[in-house]
Protein backbone atom coordinates (compact mmCIF):
# COMPACT_ATOMS: atom_id res chain seq x y z
CA UNK A 1 0.00 0.00 0.00
CA UNK A 2 1.64 3.23 -1.18
CA UNK A 3 0.96 6.15 1.58
CA UNK A 4 1.44 9.74 1.00
CA UNK A 5 0.80 12.58 3.60
CA UNK A 6 1.03 16.25 3.12
CA UNK A 7 -0.60 18.54 5.23
CA UNK A 8 -1.33 22.28 4.18
CA UNK A 9 -2.99 24.69 6.72
CA UNK A 10 -5.25 27.56 6.62
CA UNK A 11 -5.82 26.27 2.82
CA UNK A 12 -7.97 28.55 0.78
CA UNK A 13 -10.81 28.28 -1.09
CA UNK A 14 -10.17 30.40 -3.36
CA UNK A 15 -7.39 28.49 -4.88
CA UNK A 16 -9.28 27.49 -8.63
CA UNK A 17 -6.60 24.68 -9.21
CA UNK A 18 -9.50 22.93 -6.95
CA UNK A 19 -13.13 21.40 -8.17
CA UNK A 20 -14.12 21.56 -4.46
CA UNK A 21 -14.89 25.18 -5.05
CA UNK A 22 -16.60 25.05 -8.30
CA UNK A 23 -18.52 22.12 -6.77
CA UNK A 24 -19.70 23.59 -4.19
CA UNK A 25 -20.80 26.55 -6.51
CA UNK A 26 -22.67 24.06 -8.73
CA UNK A 27 -24.45 22.46 -5.52
CA UNK A 28 -25.72 25.87 -4.62
CA UNK A 29 -26.93 26.63 -7.99
CA UNK A 30 -28.24 23.03 -8.73
CA UNK A 31 -30.42 22.82 -5.42
CA UNK A 32 -32.11 26.64 -5.43
CA UNK A 33 -34.00 26.72 -1.84
CA UNK A 34 -33.03 23.69 -0.73
CA UNK A 35 -30.99 22.91 2.14
CA UNK A 36 -28.13 20.04 1.18
CA UNK A 37 -27.65 20.12 4.98
CA UNK A 38 -31.45 18.84 5.63
CA UNK A 39 -30.42 15.65 3.95
CA UNK A 40 -29.72 13.99 6.75
CA UNK A 41 -29.94 10.42 7.91
CA UNK A 42 -28.61 8.56 11.60
CA UNK A 43 -27.01 5.12 11.27
CA UNK A 44 -28.62 3.93 14.25
CA UNK A 45 -26.93 0.16 13.66
CA UNK A 46 -23.04 -0.61 12.47
CA UNK A 47 -24.53 -2.87 10.04
CA UNK A 48 -26.81 -0.15 8.68
CA UNK A 49 -26.39 0.96 5.00
CA UNK A 50 -27.91 3.45 2.37
CA UNK A 51 -27.06 1.73 -1.08
CA UNK A 52 -26.80 3.93 -3.79
CA UNK A 53 -26.84 3.16 -7.54
CA UNK A 54 -23.91 2.62 -9.05
CA UNK A 55 -21.30 5.64 -9.36
CA UNK A 56 -19.32 5.86 -12.27
CA UNK A 57 -16.28 7.49 -10.83
CA UNK A 58 -14.28 7.10 -14.11
CA UNK A 59 -10.96 9.30 -14.84
CA UNK A 60 -12.71 11.94 -12.29
CA UNK A 61 -14.56 12.46 -9.55
CA UNK A 62 -15.75 14.00 -6.32
CA UNK A 63 -17.31 12.77 -3.46
CA UNK A 64 -18.54 15.26 -0.93
CA UNK A 65 -20.14 14.77 2.36
CA UNK A 66 -20.56 15.45 6.38
CA UNK A 67 -20.43 13.53 8.76
CA UNK A 68 -20.88 13.65 12.64
CA UNK A 69 -20.16 10.83 15.24
CA UNK A 70 -18.49 9.84 18.82
CA UNK A 71 -17.46 6.33 17.04
CA UNK A 72 -13.56 5.68 16.93
CA UNK A 73 -13.64 4.24 13.46
CA UNK A 74 -15.72 3.43 10.92
CA UNK A 75 -16.68 2.65 6.91
CA UNK A 76 -18.46 5.91 5.33
CA UNK A 77 -18.48 4.83 2.11
CA UNK A 78 -17.43 2.13 0.04
CA UNK A 79 -18.01 0.19 -3.69
CA UNK A 80 -16.17 -2.07 -6.14
CA UNK A 81 -15.68 -3.53 -9.16
CA UNK A 82 -14.20 -6.30 -10.50
CA UNK A 83 -10.50 -5.12 -9.09
CA UNK A 84 -11.19 -2.07 -8.36
CA UNK A 85 -12.58 -0.35 -5.55
CA UNK A 86 -13.30 2.92 -3.47
CA UNK A 87 -13.33 3.44 0.51
CA UNK A 88 -13.81 5.94 3.06
CA UNK A 89 -13.35 5.35 6.67
CA UNK A 90 -12.55 7.01 10.09
CA UNK A 91 -9.04 5.26 11.93
CA UNK A 92 -8.93 5.92 15.15
CA UNK A 93 -10.71 8.92 15.72
CA UNK A 94 -8.60 11.49 14.17
CA UNK A 95 -7.54 9.88 10.58
CA UNK A 96 -9.41 9.78 7.53
CA UNK A 97 -8.80 7.34 4.86
CA UNK A 98 -9.29 7.22 1.45
CA UNK A 99 -8.52 4.19 -0.31
CA UNK A 100 -8.87 3.31 -3.95
CA UNK A 101 -7.53 0.99 -6.77
CA UNK A 102 -7.75 1.82 -10.38
CA UNK A 103 -5.84 -1.10 -11.86
CA UNK A 104 -2.69 -0.76 -10.58
CA UNK A 105 -1.93 -1.57 -6.86
CA UNK A 106 -3.56 -0.51 -3.63
CA UNK A 107 -3.37 3.50 -3.51
CA UNK A 108 -4.10 5.44 0.09
CA UNK A 109 -5.13 9.31 0.76
CA UNK A 110 -4.99 9.66 4.56
CA UNK A 111 -5.62 13.02 6.43
CA UNK A 112 -4.76 13.28 10.06
CA UNK A 113 -6.66 15.81 12.17
CA UNK A 114 -5.12 17.71 15.10
CA UNK A 115 -8.67 17.37 16.56
CA UNK A 116 -10.60 14.68 16.83
CA UNK A 117 -12.80 13.41 14.48
CA UNK A 118 -15.54 11.48 16.76
CA UNK A 119 -16.49 14.48 19.07
CA UNK A 120 -20.02 14.90 17.86
CA UNK A 121 -19.67 18.00 15.85
CA UNK A 122 -20.03 18.27 11.84
CA UNK A 123 -16.84 17.42 9.99
CA UNK A 124 -16.87 18.12 6.12
CA UNK A 125 -14.93 15.89 3.69
CA UNK A 126 -13.97 16.33 -0.07
CA UNK A 127 -12.65 12.87 -1.97
CA UNK A 128 -11.10 14.00 -5.50
CA UNK A 129 -9.47 11.66 -7.89
CA UNK A 130 -8.54 13.25 -11.19
CA UNK A 131 -6.27 12.23 -14.06
CA UNK A 132 -3.59 13.74 -12.01
CA UNK A 133 -4.05 12.86 -8.34
CA UNK A 134 -6.05 12.11 -5.60
CA UNK A 135 -6.94 14.49 -3.02
CA UNK A 136 -8.73 14.46 0.04
CA UNK A 137 -9.50 17.85 2.05
CA UNK A 138 -10.95 17.54 5.75
CA UNK A 139 -13.06 20.12 6.87
CA UNK A 140 -12.12 22.82 4.33
CA UNK A 141 -8.48 23.36 6.07
CA UNK A 142 -6.78 19.62 5.98
CA UNK A 143 -5.29 18.52 2.95
CA UNK A 144 -3.75 15.20 1.74
CA UNK A 145 -2.87 14.52 -2.00
CA UNK A 146 -1.36 12.19 -3.73
CA UNK A 147 0.07 11.95 -7.11
CA UNK A 148 -0.75 9.38 -9.68
CA UNK A 149 1.60 6.76 -10.88
CA UNK A 150 3.74 7.74 -14.03
CA UNK A 151 2.05 6.30 -17.11
CA UNK A 152 -1.29 6.27 -18.41
CA UNK A 153 -4.33 6.92 -16.02
CA UNK A 154 -6.90 4.37 -15.49
CA UNK A 155 -10.34 4.85 -14.65
CA UNK A 156 -12.12 3.34 -11.62
CA UNK A 157 -14.28 0.92 -12.81
CA UNK A 158 -16.99 0.09 -9.96
CA UNK A 159 -20.19 -1.69 -10.57
CA UNK A 160 -21.52 -2.72 -7.19
CA UNK A 161 -23.75 -0.25 -5.11
CA UNK A 162 -22.40 3.00 -3.72
CA UNK A 163 -22.36 1.52 0.01
CA UNK A 164 -23.32 4.46 2.82
CA UNK A 165 -22.41 3.56 6.38
CA UNK A 166 -20.41 0.12 6.21
CA UNK A 167 -18.66 -1.90 3.93
CA UNK A 168 -20.56 -3.83 0.78
CA UNK A 169 -20.49 -6.96 3.50
CA UNK A 170 -22.16 -4.72 6.11
CA UNK A 171 -18.86 -4.72 8.13
CA UNK A 172 -16.90 -1.60 9.89
CA UNK A 173 -20.00 -0.06 10.23
CA UNK A 174 -20.41 3.34 10.64
CA UNK A 175 -22.54 4.89 13.76
CA UNK A 176 -23.80 7.99 13.56
CA UNK A 177 -25.14 10.96 11.17
CA UNK A 178 -24.32 11.99 7.14
CA UNK A 179 -25.83 14.80 5.41
CA UNK A 180 -25.56 16.66 2.17
CA UNK A 181 -23.79 13.66 0.53
CA UNK A 182 -22.79 14.93 -2.98
CA UNK A 183 -21.33 12.80 -5.92
CA UNK A 184 -19.96 14.51 -9.43
CA UNK A 185 -22.58 17.55 -7.99
CA UNK A 186 -25.58 15.89 -7.56
CA UNK A 187 -27.14 16.07 -4.35
CA UNK A 188 -27.82 11.95 -3.08
CA UNK A 189 -31.43 12.02 -1.44
CA UNK A 190 -30.46 9.73 1.90
CA UNK A 191 -32.78 11.22 3.86
CA UNK A 192 -35.93 10.46 1.37
CA UNK A 193 -35.10 6.63 1.21
CA UNK A 194 -34.60 6.38 5.19
CA UNK A 195 -38.54 8.23 5.12
CA UNK A 196 -39.54 5.54 3.15
CA UNK A 197 -37.98 2.89 5.62
CA UNK A 198 -34.50 1.33 6.13
CA UNK A 199 -33.01 -0.90 8.27
CA UNK A 200 -31.01 0.63 11.19
CA UNK A 201 -31.27 3.98 8.85
CA UNK A 202 -33.27 7.68 10.36
CA UNK A 203 -34.28 10.82 8.64
CA UNK A 204 -32.61 13.29 10.68
CA UNK A 205 -29.84 13.24 12.77
CA UNK A 206 -31.23 12.13 16.41
CA UNK A 207 -28.99 10.90 19.01
CA UNK A 208 -30.05 8.59 21.74
CA UNK A 209 -29.60 11.58 24.24
CA UNK A 210 -31.61 14.04 22.76
CA UNK A 211 -34.48 12.93 24.50
CA UNK A 212 -32.69 13.03 27.77
CA UNK A 213 -32.34 9.61 29.25
CA UNK A 214 -30.24 10.05 32.31
CA UNK A 215 -32.10 11.68 35.46
CA UNK A 216 -31.06 13.94 37.92
CA UNK A 217 -28.56 16.19 35.62
CA UNK A 218 -26.56 13.15 34.99
CA UNK A 219 -24.48 13.23 32.07
CA UNK A 220 -25.34 11.82 28.21
CA UNK A 221 -22.74 10.50 26.26
CA UNK A 222 -24.03 10.43 22.88
CA UNK A 223 -23.24 6.43 20.96
CA UNK A 224 -25.64 6.76 18.07
CA UNK A 225 -26.42 2.78 18.75
CA UNK A 226 -26.30 3.47 22.20
CA UNK A 227 -25.73 5.86 25.12
CA UNK A 228 -24.31 6.36 28.67
CA UNK A 229 -25.08 8.40 31.44
CA UNK A 230 -22.24 9.74 33.42
CA UNK A 231 -23.32 10.29 36.77
CA UNK A 232 -20.41 11.49 38.56
CA UNK A 233 -21.90 14.93 39.01
CA UNK A 234 -25.04 13.68 40.67
CA UNK A 235 -26.05 12.33 44.23
CA UNK A 236 -27.21 9.36 42.34
CA UNK A 237 -25.93 6.16 40.75
CA UNK A 238 -27.01 3.06 38.35
CA UNK A 239 -27.10 2.97 34.16
CA UNK A 240 -29.28 5.99 33.97
CA UNK A 241 -28.16 7.75 37.44
CA UNK A 242 -32.11 7.30 38.80
CA UNK A 243 -30.47 5.05 41.87
CA UNK A 244 -30.89 6.58 45.21
CA UNK A 245 -27.93 6.49 47.31
CA UNK A 246 -29.08 6.49 50.63
CA UNK A 247 -28.37 5.59 54.38
CA UNK A 248 -30.57 4.37 57.20
CA UNK A 249 -30.30 6.77 60.31
CA UNK A 250 -30.29 5.68 63.89
CA UNK A 251 -30.67 8.03 66.60
CA UNK A 252 -26.51 7.65 66.80
CA UNK A 253 -25.66 8.18 63.72
CA UNK A 254 -23.30 10.42 61.79
CA UNK A 255 -21.89 10.91 58.39
CA UNK A 256 -19.24 13.56 58.38
CA UNK A 257 -17.71 15.00 55.30
CA UNK A 258 -14.53 17.10 55.53
CA UNK A 259 -13.71 19.68 52.76
CA UNK A 260 -9.99 19.10 51.99
CA UNK A 261 -7.54 21.61 51.99
CA UNK A 262 -7.92 25.19 51.89
CA UNK A 263 -11.81 24.45 52.71
CA UNK A 264 -14.87 26.53 50.84
CA UNK A 265 -16.03 29.49 51.00
CA UNK A 266 -19.33 30.58 49.36
CA UNK A 267 -22.00 33.06 48.83
CA UNK A 268 -24.43 31.14 46.87
CA UNK A 269 -24.41 27.05 47.92
CA UNK A 270 -27.02 24.81 46.65
CA UNK A 271 -27.73 21.65 48.74
CA UNK A 272 -30.31 18.93 48.50
CA UNK A 273 -31.46 16.20 50.53
CA UNK A 274 -33.82 13.27 50.14
CA UNK A 275 -35.08 12.15 53.93
CA UNK A 276 -38.05 10.18 55.29
CA UNK A 277 -38.70 9.98 58.68
CA UNK A 278 -41.90 9.50 61.51
CA UNK A 279 -40.11 11.28 64.59
CA UNK A 280 -41.07 14.82 64.17
CA UNK A 281 -37.53 16.08 65.18
CA UNK A 282 -33.83 15.74 63.57
CA UNK A 283 -30.76 17.02 61.97
CA UNK A 284 -30.84 16.56 58.25
CA UNK A 285 -28.15 18.37 57.03
CA UNK A 286 -25.47 20.85 58.42
CA UNK A 287 -22.30 23.01 56.96
CA UNK A 288 -19.59 24.45 59.65
CA UNK A 289 -16.98 26.17 60.34
CA UNK A 290 -14.53 25.98 63.43
CA UNK A 291 -12.44 28.77 62.54
CA UNK A 292 -15.02 31.16 61.67
CA UNK A 293 -17.70 29.56 63.93
CA UNK A 294 -20.22 30.20 61.08
CA UNK A 295 -23.24 27.64 60.19
CA UNK A 296 -25.89 26.22 58.40
CA UNK A 297 -28.23 23.57 59.10
CA UNK A 298 -31.08 22.02 57.63
CA UNK A 299 -33.85 20.29 60.31
CA UNK A 300 -37.46 18.93 61.16
CA UNK A 301 -38.58 21.17 63.99
CA UNK A 302 -40.54 19.65 67.01
CA UNK A 303 -43.80 20.25 65.47
CA UNK A 304 -42.74 18.78 62.08
CA UNK A 305 -41.58 21.57 59.36
CA UNK A 306 -38.10 21.80 57.84
CA UNK A 307 -36.27 24.94 59.50
CA UNK A 308 -33.24 26.57 58.28
CA UNK A 309 -30.53 27.95 60.92
CA UNK A 310 -27.80 29.97 59.39
CA UNK A 311 -25.04 32.49 60.21
CA UNK A 312 -22.72 33.53 58.00
CA UNK A 313 -20.96 36.35 59.80
CA UNK A 314 -23.87 38.96 59.85
CA UNK A 315 -26.66 37.85 61.68
CA UNK A 316 -28.42 34.49 62.92
CA UNK A 317 -31.31 33.55 61.40
CA UNK A 318 -33.96 31.10 61.56
CA UNK A 319 -36.20 30.45 58.63
CA UNK A 320 -39.50 27.84 58.65
CA UNK A 321 -41.06 26.26 56.28
CA UNK A 322 -44.43 26.06 58.49
CA UNK A 323 -46.73 25.04 54.94
CA UNK A 324 -46.64 21.16 55.62
CA UNK A 325 -45.31 18.62 58.27
CA UNK A 326 -42.66 16.23 57.06
CA UNK A 327 -42.97 13.59 59.21
CA UNK A 328 -45.73 11.02 57.79
CA UNK A 329 -43.22 8.89 56.55
CA UNK A 330 -43.26 10.02 53.19
CA UNK A 331 -39.93 10.36 51.12
CA UNK A 332 -39.16 14.35 50.51
CA UNK A 333 -36.82 16.02 48.94
CA UNK A 334 -34.87 19.45 49.95
CA UNK A 335 -33.78 21.98 47.82
CA UNK A 336 -32.19 24.58 49.44
CA UNK A 337 -29.98 27.70 47.55
CA UNK A 338 -28.88 31.15 48.05
CA UNK A 339 -28.55 33.53 45.55
CA UNK A 340 -28.62 37.57 44.72
CA UNK A 341 -25.33 37.62 46.14
CA UNK A 342 -26.24 35.70 49.61
CA UNK A 343 -29.13 38.07 50.10
CA UNK A 344 -32.02 35.74 48.78
CA UNK A 345 -32.41 31.88 50.64
CA UNK A 346 -34.67 29.82 48.29
CA UNK A 347 -35.92 26.13 49.99
CA UNK A 348 -38.11 24.18 47.15
CA UNK A 349 -40.02 21.14 48.99
CA UNK A 350 -40.27 18.11 46.16
CA UNK A 351 -42.36 19.61 43.52
CA UNK A 352 -44.44 22.80 45.86
CA UNK A 353 -43.93 25.94 44.79
CA UNK A 354 -40.49 27.71 45.92
CA UNK A 355 -40.49 29.93 49.28
CA UNK A 356 -37.74 32.45 49.27
CA UNK A 357 -36.79 35.04 52.18
CA UNK A 358 -34.74 37.78 51.49
CA UNK A 359 -32.12 39.67 54.15
CA UNK A 360 -31.03 43.01 54.44
CA UNK A 361 -27.36 42.55 54.04
CA UNK A 362 -25.29 45.85 54.25
CA UNK A 363 -22.89 46.96 51.81
CA UNK A 364 -19.80 46.11 54.52
CA UNK A 365 -21.53 43.16 56.00
CA UNK A 366 -19.73 39.95 54.99
CA UNK A 367 -22.74 37.97 53.77
CA UNK A 368 -19.93 35.02 53.14
CA UNK A 369 -20.04 31.35 54.32
CA UNK A 370 -16.28 31.29 55.29
CA UNK A 371 -13.71 28.51 55.54
CA UNK A 372 -16.77 25.91 55.43
CA UNK A 373 -14.97 22.99 57.12
CA UNK A 374 -17.73 20.19 57.39
CA UNK A 375 -20.69 18.67 56.08
CA UNK A 376 -22.79 16.31 58.75
CA UNK A 377 -25.75 13.89 57.90
CA UNK A 378 -27.91 13.00 60.91
CA UNK A 379 -26.16 14.87 63.74
CA UNK A 380 -22.92 16.54 64.44
CA UNK A 381 -20.50 15.94 67.08
CA UNK A 382 -22.46 17.95 70.07
CA UNK A 383 -25.50 16.63 69.84
CA UNK A 384 -27.09 13.27 71.88
CA UNK A 385 -29.11 12.63 69.63
CA UNK A 386 -29.83 12.67 65.97
CA UNK A 387 -32.19 11.62 63.09
CA UNK A 388 -33.80 8.64 62.89
CA UNK A 389 -35.35 7.68 59.04
CA UNK A 390 -33.65 7.83 55.93
CA UNK A 391 -31.55 10.13 54.53
CA UNK A 392 -30.37 9.88 50.73
CA UNK A 393 -29.43 12.27 47.53
CA UNK A 394 -27.16 14.13 50.26
CA UNK A 395 -25.29 17.20 47.77
CA UNK A 396 -23.31 20.09 48.83
CA UNK A 397 -22.82 21.56 45.58
CA UNK A 398 -20.17 19.29 43.59
CA UNK A 399 -19.58 17.50 47.08
CA UNK A 400 -22.16 14.11 46.98
CA UNK A 401 -20.95 12.75 50.97
CA UNK A 402 -23.05 9.45 50.82
CA UNK A 403 -21.89 8.81 47.43
CA UNK A 404 -18.26 9.21 48.19
CA UNK A 405 -18.96 7.21 51.61
CA UNK A 406 -20.62 4.11 49.68
CA UNK A 407 -18.42 4.05 46.69
CA UNK A 408 -15.51 1.23 46.82
CA UNK A 409 -12.41 3.67 46.90
CA UNK A 410 -13.91 5.56 50.33
CA UNK A 411 -11.87 9.23 50.56
CA UNK A 412 -10.47 9.37 54.49
CA UNK A 413 -12.56 12.76 54.11
CA UNK A 414 -15.81 10.72 54.74
CA UNK A 415 -16.63 8.88 57.90
CA UNK A 416 -19.67 7.55 59.48
CA UNK A 417 -19.77 6.67 63.62
CA UNK A 418 -22.54 4.59 65.44
CA UNK A 419 -23.11 2.71 62.14
CA UNK A 420 -24.54 -0.29 64.03
CA UNK A 421 -24.69 -2.01 61.39
CA UNK A 422 -20.86 -1.56 60.21
CA UNK A 423 -19.64 -2.67 63.60
CA UNK A 424 -21.20 -5.78 63.43
CA UNK A 425 -18.99 -6.39 60.67
CA UNK A 426 -16.03 -5.21 61.96
CA UNK A 427 -16.83 -7.45 64.85
CA UNK A 428 -17.30 -10.64 62.76
CA UNK A 429 -14.38 -9.72 60.91
CA UNK A 430 -12.14 -9.42 64.14
CA UNK A 431 -14.00 -12.65 65.53
CA UNK A 432 -13.05 -14.00 62.20
CA UNK A 433 -9.34 -12.91 62.31
CA UNK A 434 -9.04 -14.06 66.12
CA UNK A 435 -9.73 -17.17 64.80
CA UNK A 436 -7.52 -18.08 62.25
CA UNK A 437 -4.65 -17.02 64.78
CA UNK A 438 -5.93 -20.01 66.67
CA UNK A 439 -6.32 -21.98 63.72
CA UNK A 440 -2.89 -21.21 62.85
CA UNK A 441 -0.99 -22.19 65.88
CA UNK A 442 -3.86 -25.28 66.12
CA UNK A 443 -1.89 -26.46 62.64
CA UNK A 444 1.74 -25.76 64.07
CA UNK A 445 1.10 -27.84 67.03
CA UNK A 446 -0.36 -30.36 64.49
CA UNK A 447 2.88 -29.93 62.85
CA UNK A 448 1.90 -28.56 60.08
CA UNK A 449 4.01 -25.87 60.22
CA UNK A 450 7.23 -26.85 58.17
CA UNK A 451 10.77 -26.34 59.32
CA UNK A 452 10.96 -22.54 59.96
CA UNK A 453 8.17 -22.33 62.05
CA UNK A 454 9.23 -25.00 63.93
CA UNK A 455 12.72 -23.58 64.85
CA UNK A 456 10.48 -20.67 65.40
CA UNK A 457 8.33 -22.67 68.36
CA UNK A 458 11.64 -23.99 69.89
CA UNK A 459 12.87 -20.37 70.28
CA UNK A 460 9.68 -19.25 71.65
CA UNK A 461 9.27 -21.64 73.99
CA UNK A 462 13.11 -21.27 75.08
CA UNK A 463 12.46 -17.49 75.75
CA UNK A 464 9.45 -19.01 77.93
CA UNK A 465 11.69 -21.40 79.98
CA UNK A 466 14.04 -18.38 80.84
CA UNK A 467 11.37 -16.36 81.81
CA UNK A 468 10.17 -18.39 84.13
CA UNK A 469 13.42 -19.02 85.45
CA UNK A 470 13.85 -15.10 85.64
CA UNK A 471 10.69 -15.07 87.12
CA UNK A 472 11.58 -16.86 90.13
CA UNK A 473 14.54 -15.68 90.50
CA UNK A 474 13.23 -12.54 90.71
CA UNK A 475 10.58 -13.81 93.43
CA UNK A 476 13.17 -14.36 95.63
CA UNK A 477 15.13 -11.29 95.18
CA UNK A 478 11.42 -9.61 95.89
CA UNK A 479 10.93 -11.78 99.22
CA UNK A 480 14.58 -11.12 100.67
CA UNK A 481 13.77 -7.46 100.26
CA UNK A 482 10.82 -7.65 101.81
CA UNK A 483 12.41 -9.05 105.09
CA UNK A 484 15.08 -6.80 105.27
CA UNK A 485 12.80 -3.79 105.15
CA UNK A 486 10.50 -5.75 108.03
CA UNK A 487 13.69 -6.03 110.15
CA UNK A 488 14.61 -2.39 109.54
CA UNK A 489 11.22 -1.27 110.46
CA UNK A 490 10.87 -3.16 113.26
CA UNK A 491 14.30 -1.24 114.43
CA UNK A 492 12.73 2.03 114.31
CA UNK A 493 10.01 1.45 115.73
CA UNK A 494 12.69 0.27 118.88
CA UNK A 495 14.21 3.81 118.06
CA UNK A 496 10.88 5.68 118.23
CA UNK A 497 9.23 3.62 121.29
CA UNK A 498 12.63 4.84 123.47
CA UNK A 499 11.88 8.79 122.16
CA UNK A 500 8.85 8.82 122.68
CA UNK A 501 9.10 7.29 126.28
CA UNK A 502 11.46 10.07 127.20
CA UNK A 503 9.78 13.16 125.37
CA UNK A 504 6.38 11.77 126.89
CA UNK A 505 7.58 12.08 130.23
CA UNK A 506 8.41 15.60 129.44
CA UNK A 507 4.91 16.60 127.57
CA UNK A 508 3.34 14.73 130.71
CA UNK A 509 5.09 17.15 132.81
CA UNK A 510 3.92 20.00 130.81
CA UNK A 511 0.87 18.97 130.56
CA UNK A 512 0.11 19.14 133.97
CA1 LIG B 1 -18.93 35.21 56.75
Amino acid sequence: MISNYLFINNYSFNNSNFCFVCNLIRTFHLFPGTDVYDNTVTFRKSDATVNLPRFDMGHSGDILFEFKTTARDGCLIHSKGPTDFIKISIVGGIELQFEYQAGAGQMSVSVETSNVLNDDTWHSVLVERNRKEARMIVDGGRKAVMAEPRGPVRAIHLESDFVVGATLDYRDGFVGCIRALILNGQLQDLRGRAERGLYGVQPGCMGKCQSSPCLNNGTCHEGYATFECDCRWTAFKGPICADEIGIKMLTDTMVRYEIPGTYKTTIAERIRVGFTTTNPRGFLVGLHSNLTGEYLTLAISNSGHLKVTFDFGFERHEKVYGKRTFHEGQTHDVKLFRSDSGRRLTMQVDNYEPVSWNFDVKGSADAQFNNIQYVYIGKNESMAEGFVGCISRVEFDDIYPLKLYFQQDRPPEVIAKSIRVGDRDNRRRRKKKKKTEEEEEEEEDRGGGGRRRRRQRRRRRRRRKKTEEEEEEEDDRRRQKKKRKKKRKKKKKKKKKKKTDTRGGGGGGFAL
